[in-house]
């Protein structure tokens, strides 16, 4: 008969092209070997390790779809694997994944002009700097294009005024890729350096989700940021959301992963586990829960392969991206609930690591377009009616 592979059943690696495993592979071994040793405190004590970042950069992890400027020009299905890997562990190595390479190394490279792609890119790929992306407000999030930030012009430059929140990286980055409307109300896009006058960072504290990673606010006050900082090829709220549909198919793999650990370690606890004479995992309903999270996975990581291989054919629509986000976030979460749940009191302990999936599966349903948003996005193009003013 045919072999069946329960960790891969429907043989998603044959799929894979030598490289795109080897990627996998040497991703899969540095977060086994060093990121997992560091999260149990990470997350327990709110720390991030700086040296994470220059190791990814060492690694040849960081901008890795981008051609030049000292990157490795991976295809996205290499970089989805990366992610997985990364949130496997973890969903704030996955964060600084995306944040230094979709959302501050991208945007660069997409809108800037030779000189600052020359400038910043080789430097943000070897991680001595640090980026982040401010588009979400206090009181602009799931409608970014009512932003209130604004960019005057001034004589050789710009005055940025205005809050960003939420913004994963702020309080480390050395540099903010930060959105603002200006004079006639069309959004641009800036490059701000930390020590600009006026230009403040803060941290948010008390966060009960992705806690190893950094979040805080930027604060412009006036900031005079000049012309040549400005990202020529922005114009228009286009602009912030070509690279949020980057990011987003990090989220997909990543939260594939993150589901992919906790289904493996529901399944192992369920094995080892004897409660009435017998392992847990002996009951119908154990095996019930095991075979949905097998069958959800299965079924997200084959569509989140076929949606890289269209966006790295050049046929990915926001659309498509949106019905994955929304699917693989939402679905991680259900998985990671139920993996807590096998696990008993046992889950509620990080020392078992689910727990700290349940935790960061809710940052990851919000992030990047709520569920519902992404709904309301499906919603509009099935209907042709715009749900959300
Ligand atoms: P709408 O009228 O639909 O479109 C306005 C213009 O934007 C274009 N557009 C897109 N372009 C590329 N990719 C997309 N995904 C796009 N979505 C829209 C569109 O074609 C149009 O262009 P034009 O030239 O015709 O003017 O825009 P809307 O204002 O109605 O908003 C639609 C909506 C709600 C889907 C959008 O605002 C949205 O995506 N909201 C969610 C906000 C969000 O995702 N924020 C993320 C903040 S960054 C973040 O969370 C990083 S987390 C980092 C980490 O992982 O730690
Ligand atoms: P709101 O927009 O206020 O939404 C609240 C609720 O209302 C949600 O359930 C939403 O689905 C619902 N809702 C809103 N509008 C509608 C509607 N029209 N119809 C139906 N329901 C609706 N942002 C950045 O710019 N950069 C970052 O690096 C970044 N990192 C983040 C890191 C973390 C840990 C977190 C938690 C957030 C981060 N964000 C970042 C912000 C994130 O993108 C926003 O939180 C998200 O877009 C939602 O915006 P909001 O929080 O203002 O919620």
């Amino acid at each position: 008969g045919v072999a069946f592979d329960w960790q891969d059943p429907l043989c998603l690696d044959a799929l894979l092209s030598a490289e795109e495993r080897m990627v996998r592979d040497s991703a899969r071994a540095y977060a086994q070997e060093r990121l997992m040793p560091r999260i149990l405190m990470a997350h327990r004590h709110e720390e991030f390790d700086l040296d994470v970042m220059r190791e990814m950069g060492e690694l040849g992890f960081l901008g890795a779809t981008i051609e030049g400027f000292g990157c490795a020009g991976i295809s996205y299905v290499g970089y989805g694997l990366i992610a997985r890997e990364f949130e496997r562990v973890d969903t704030a190595f996955r964060s600084a994944l995306g944040v230094q390479s979709t959302l501050s190394m991208m945007p660069i490279y997409l809108f800037g002009s030779q000189a600052q792609r020359e400038r910043y890119l080789p430097a943000m790929a070897r991680a001595e700097r640090l980026g982040c992306f401010g588009l979400t407000e206090p009181d602009h999030g799931s409608d970014p294009g009512s932003m209130g930030a604004r960019a005057r012009q001034v004589a050789g430059g710009w005055r940025l005024s205005g809050t960003k929140t939420w913004i994963t990286h702020a309080p480390i980055a050395d540099l903010m890729v930060v959105w603002a409307k200006d004079d006639e109300d069309e959004v641009r896009g800036f490059i701000l350096e930390r020590g600009m006058q006026g230009l403040a960072t803060s941290k948010i504290e008390g966060k009960f989700s992705v806690r190893a990673s950094p979040t805080g606010q930027i604060l412009m006050d006036e900031v005079f940021v000049p012309e040549a900082q400005r990202l020529p090829g922005a114009q228009g709220i286009g602009a912030p959301f070509a690279c949020l549909n980057n990011a987003r198919f990090g989220i997909c793999w990543g939260a594939m992963g993150a589901a992919e650990f906790c289904w493996h370690a529901a399944r192992q606890y369920a094995l080892d586990r004897r409660q009435f004479g017998r392992p847990l995992a002996a009951n119908q309903l154990v095996q019930k829960k095991l075979a949905d999270m097998q069958t959800e996975i299965a079924l997200g990581l084959h569509a989140c392969l076929q949606l890289s291989r269209l966006r790295d054919a050049g046929r990915a629509s926001p659309e498509m991206v949106s019905l994955m986000k929304r699917n693989c976030a939402g679905k991680a979460l259900e998985i990671a609930r139920q993996a807590r749940d096998i696990h008993g009191g046992n889950g509620i302990s990080d020392g078992y690591h689910v727990i700290r999936h349940v935790l960061n599966m809710e940052t990851v349903n919000t992030l990047e377009g709520t569920n519902d948003i992404h709904a309301l996005v499906l919603g509009r193009a099935q209907t042709g009616i715009s749900a959300f003013a």
